[in-house]
């Protein structure tokens, strides 16, 4: 399997992240995706390449152009009205209507309209890693639809928390959603997403809620014990046209292992196989890792070998697009471990 990198990733690092009521170092660090990269080069899993240019076009069409204008313009304006010193984070947050039409002016309130909470912040050089995180999925797509049998995808910033217009959980722009969007306009009839980080796909599941092109699977850790809280259950199940077209498959904190986490693969995998993708884009975070320092699920390293050899049943062209995953000692194996046993399954 081939994997698409861009060096570019390393232009968006924050100083704190903050939880509990206090600013810590941040898990979400540029560190994450070189041991992944190190390990595909180690194990030689397939060849790496550089990331395609591609236009913003392929971005807006899955986010409101005012929101990828405000991730764009976001640091400089910060600079001249706050402190340039400090990561852009929000401080106030519109939960009223009232302004809804109006994109507001300063910038710590286009920081409120444009942030779901206090989990996605913007450096200096932010949008250059999330322009070329999306375009690290879209050259992926860009290969399958070329005739690649698997592709993946090696993003950071992640992307399944951000919705059209706001930024979320290290998330920014829905790289799944944009590639998902990519295969469609290339001719695609049908696009499955199947998203087996451990936080849920809130991000991607608002995006496509209300299409019936694009099926969205969601594997993850129970909302009611686990961010992104506000989404998750299982009784979504999509809405109009999109109905019958999200599924949700929430499991217990703490207790899941690979015979619980088993299930509910192949439960999500037959119901994409029903659906008949022409594709499949896998969301593919590796925080469902026993040791993953902000997680609570129980799956080992070998766990991730077996995922990686059930979802090669499925036999569809597959775009492997990279999430979450915060124990970097372990990262790198438990990614490949699912890239290397999905190549040689098929
Ligand atoms: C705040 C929790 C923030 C969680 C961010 C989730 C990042 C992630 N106490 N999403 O898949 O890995
Ligand atoms: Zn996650």
């Amino acid at each position: 399997m081939k994997t698409v990198f861009s060096p570019r990733h390393s232009d968006h690092w924050l100083r704190y992240e903050y939880s509990g009521g206090q600013a810590k170092p941040c898990f979400e660090k540029p560190d994450r995706v070189e041991f992944v990269k190190r390990e595909i080069l180690n194990r030689r899993l397939g060849s790496i390449l550089l990331a395609e240019e591609f236009s913003l076009d392929h971005l807006c069409a899955v986010h409101d152009e005012s929101y990828i204008r405000f991730l764009q313009e976001c640091w400089a304006q910060w600079v001249k009205e706050m402190n340039p010193e400090l990561d852009a984070i929000a401080t106030v947050f519109n939960r009223q209507s009232f302004a809804d039409h109006i994109e507001p002016r300063s910038i710590e309130a286009r920081l409120g309209k444009y942030s779901a909470d206090l989990t996605a912040g913007l450096g200096p050089k932010s949008w250059y890693a999330i322009e070329a995180s999306a375009h690290v999925a879209l050259s992926g797509a860009k290969q399958l639809l070329g005739g690649e049998k698997a592709m993946f995808s090696l993003c950071r910033p992640a992307g399944h928390h951000a919705s059209a217009a706001l930024m979320a959980g290290y998330c920014y722009v829905n790289n799944a959603a944009v590639a998902a969007q990519y295969c469609l306009d290339q001719g695609c009839d049908r696009v499955a997403i199947l998203d087996i980080d451990y936080h849920h796909g809130n991000g991607t599941q608002s995006i496509f809620y209300e299409r019936s092109e694009v099926f969205v699977a969601s594997i993850h850790a129970d909302p009611d014990q686990e961010y992104p809280f506000y989404a998750g259950r299982a009784d979504e199940c999509g809405a109009l046209k999109g109905l019958g077209a999200n599924l949700n498959i929430p499991l217990s904190l703490g207790t899941t292992a690979w015979p619980e986490y088993q299930t509910a693969l192949q439960q999500s995998m037959d119901a994409i196989a029903s659906y008949k993708p022409d594709v499949l884009i896998v969301s593919l975070g590796v925080d469902t890792y026993e040791e993953d320092p902000i997680s609570h699920f129980r799956l080992s390293s070998d766990d991730f070998t077996k995922i990686g050899k059930q979802l090669a049943a499925l036999d569809l062209p597959s775009l492997f697009v990279f999430e979450g995953g915060y124990a970097v000692g372990a990262i790198g194996v438990n990614t490949v471990n699912v890239l290397e046993a999905y190549s040689e399954a098929v």
